[in-house]
């Protein structure tokens, strides 16, 4: 049996991985990110996680064929450096050296939702599809296009940010520096700004009901709840949400026609409140309506795991 390790670099969590060669997590290993800090400290935690994941899966560093790691912005996958991830503070940050300090393997980065992408293909809701984009509704809107079974990130390594593409022009602000970004508006953190924005317009709203149940705290669920005990400007906030994420999955397809466009992150645990009205909007408006053969949307199969199981295949994806 051939093990792999895979690392999620995270905003919030660390999470290591041993995988074994049928895409199974063996164990795992994780822990704060503490952001900010220097990189070194938080390449350090990196290896000490996966060096745990082994030791408890009752492994030697010998059992293990290569390093995969996925972070949030630019990872040039040729020279394993970080070149820029605003959210994690790194600019050409070179990670696989500094992994290598501690573990004497080859280390392959990726950007995070092209891991995930590759998980989902390798062994996820995108498995057998030749051509696959998958898209993360979390903290931002990832995107990972797999061509022809290869990652595509085009000719410097910062391609895929779907999530970096306006549909709404002089729209909210997006944290790349643009207005009206797919993620301003599809992303939780999108989500969650504009179910304030209802709440503070309607005081009457069932929102306030369940954000002060849940701590004061208000989430990507808030609505969604909401919705479902028939508050109406709740149902406004989803459908213009669902609005905003049809418009920008029918420009992705629209663009790369894949087999399958598969949809994960945190918001997709709405299940079929989500998707089901998604695909009906798309399939009105996608340039091939009138098609046979017309791209697949799905729920991604592997949740957090996607972007763990991807990470940890990097080194034959390489190949
Ligand atoms: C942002 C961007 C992408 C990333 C995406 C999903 C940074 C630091 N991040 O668009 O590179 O893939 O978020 O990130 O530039 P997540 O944190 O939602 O998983
Ligand atoms: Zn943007």
């Amino acid at each position: 049996m051939k093990y792999y390790i895979g690392i999620d670099l995270g905003g919030t969590n660390i999470v290591a991985a041993v995988v074994d060669e049928n895409y199974n997590i063996i164990t795992k290993a994780s822990t704060k990110t503490n952001r900010p800090r220097p990189a070194e400290a938080i390449a350090d935690d990196m290896a000490a996680m996966a060096i745990k994941a082994v030791k408890d899966a009752n492994l030697a560093m010998e059992d293990i064929e290569w390093v995969g790691v996925g972070t949030p912005g630019i990872a040039n996958s040729a020279t394993g450096v970080i070149e820029y991830s605003n959210n994690l503070g790194f600019e050409n940050t070179p990670m696989a050296k500094l992994i290598q300090k501690h573990i004497d393997k080859p280390v392959y980065i990726e950007n995070d939702a092209n891991a995930a992408a590759y998980g989902e293909f390798v062994a996820g809701a995108a498995k057998g599809a030749k051509n696959a984009v998958c898209i993360t509704l979390g903290t931002g809107v990832g995107g990972g296009i797999i061509s022809g079974g290869k990652i595509y990130s085009g000719s410097n390594f910062a391609g895929a940010e779907i999530g970096h593409t306006v549909i709404g022009i002089d729209g909210p602000q997006c944290s790349c520096g643009r207005k009206g970004c797919f993620e301003a508006y599809s992303s939780a953190t999108g989500l969650i700004r504009m179910t304030k924005e209802k709440m503070d317009q309607c005081p009457d709203s069932i929102m306030h009901k369940i954000s002060e149940e849940r701590g004061g705290k208000v989430s990507a669920r808030t609505s969604f709840d909401a919705m479902r005990q028939g508050d109406a400007p709740a149902k406004e906030v989803v459908d213009f949400y669902i609005k905003a994420l049809a418009c920008g999955i029918t420009n992705t397809i629209n663009i790369f026609q894949p087999d399958i466009l598969c949809i994960g992150g945190g918001v997709c645990n709405e299940g079929d409140a989500l998707l089901l009205p998604v695909k009906e909007l798309v399939a009105k408006e996608v340039y091939t309506r009138n098609s046979p053969k017309n791209t697949e949307i799905v729920i991604a199969k592997l949740g957090n795991d996607a972007g763990l199981i991807g990470a940890a295949f990097l080194g034959a994806c390489a190949k």
